[in-house]
């Protein structure tokens, strides 16, 4: 089935990728519309075989026939604008973190909850990058052997903030030229993405705190998580320490995590084989690895996961919400 898509937020990284990832499923299109702030309109992006001029968003943009619109333009044009388009009919599924925690709001990871995209009311939530990566191999663990508490340290790429990152990173500067960071990232770690809250922690941190929560639909489960800025350009690592109620056997671990479409478990330490951000670039896929015991508690887990955050971690798993709702058409 053809499906009429606008694209909020084209010219940016994670518009031009929806447009890569929509082309590479072969995701069946009858219309397309771009839609950019002011500074971007008048731009031609090629999709498929046709040219396409960016045009600049305003309240009559959605006034057209389409079906779904993929939004990737920050908070506050979310904020606005989903609900124009709401009103005129169209489904959105929206990147930012406008409306995730929102309870009339579904936050769907395709691999964990897809049955949370039946009760959207219009608008449909896609989970903050790192968030997205982690539920993966969470939820089968989850309902396996029940989750009592998540540690979470990650390690994220610059491409997290944008080009603006990506240019911190490659020019290596210090001062007044840092477009997104408050030091210098390049040699560098910063332990701190997004604002600080009251209680110390960065917005962030709360993401994935509350975002797993409500993804895994169980409010009782226990998570904790530093975020940290790293080096990197694309790929998310994230370092997770599981405690669960029940015993486990760790070839089972082994087993389930393999068993999930979408999972690629790489973990191989006698030939220095574990997952990678440089290996992951471009990639959709979850790599899982370093998955071993911790003898530090009575029935608990450490594993490494990455994923292009970028990729899995935003267009992809907006465009995996969408073809869910291509079937509800
Ligand atoms: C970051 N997760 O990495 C945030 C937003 N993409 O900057």
């Amino acid at each position: 089935k053809k499906a009429n898509i606008a694209i909020v937020g084209a010219t940016g990284m994670v518009g031009r990728t929806f447009l890569k990832v929509l082309d590479q499923r072969n995701f069946e299109i009858d219309n397309l519309y771009l839609f950019s702030s002011k500074k971007s309109a008048g731009s031609v992006v090629k999709f498929r075989d046709k040219e396409y001029i960016v045009e600049e968003l305003n309240e009559d943009s959605f006034s057209r026939d389409i079906d779904i619109a993929l939004f990737s333009a920050g908070g506050g044009v979310s904020k606005k604008f989903a609900p124009i388009a709401k009103e005129n009919g169209v489904i959105v599924v929206d990147n930012s973190s406008a409306w995730r925690m929102d309870k009339d709001i579904p936050l769907v990871v395709p691999e964990v909850n897809p049955k949370d995209i039946d009760w959207n009311n219009g608008i449909i939530a896609n989970p903050n990058c790192s968030t997205i990566q982690s539920v993966v191999p969470l939820k089968v663990l989850h309902e396996n052997f029940k989750i009592k508490r998540v540690i979470y340290s990650t390690y994220q790429a610059v491409s997290g903030s944008g080009i603006g990152g990506i240019m911190d990173l490659e020019n290596g500067i210090n001062g007044e030229e840092n477009k997104k960071y408050p030091h210098q990232i390049a040699y560098n770690c910063i332990p701190h993405i997004d604002d600080f809250m009251e209680n110390g922690y960065t917005k962030e941190e709360i993401k994935m705190i509350e975002e797993t929560k409500k993804i895994l639909n169980d409010q009782d489960i226990r998570v904790t998580a530093t975020t940290v800025r790293v080096p990197v350009k694309y790929g998310h690592s994230v370092s997770i320490n599981i405690e669960f109620e029940k015993e486990f056997e760790l070839d089972k671990v082994y087993e389930l995590l393999k068993s999930v479409d979408g999972i690629v478990v790489i973990d191989d330490i006698k030939n220095n084989t574990y997952p990678m951000s440089i290996d992951v670039e471009g990639k959709d896929e979850v790599y899982v690895g370093r998955i071993r015991r911790d003898y530090s508690i009575d029935n608990g887990i450490n594993m490494w996961v990455v994923a292009d955050n970028i990729r899995k971690g935003a267009a992809t798993n907006t465009v995996q919400i969408a073809e869910l709702l291509l079937k509800n058409l």
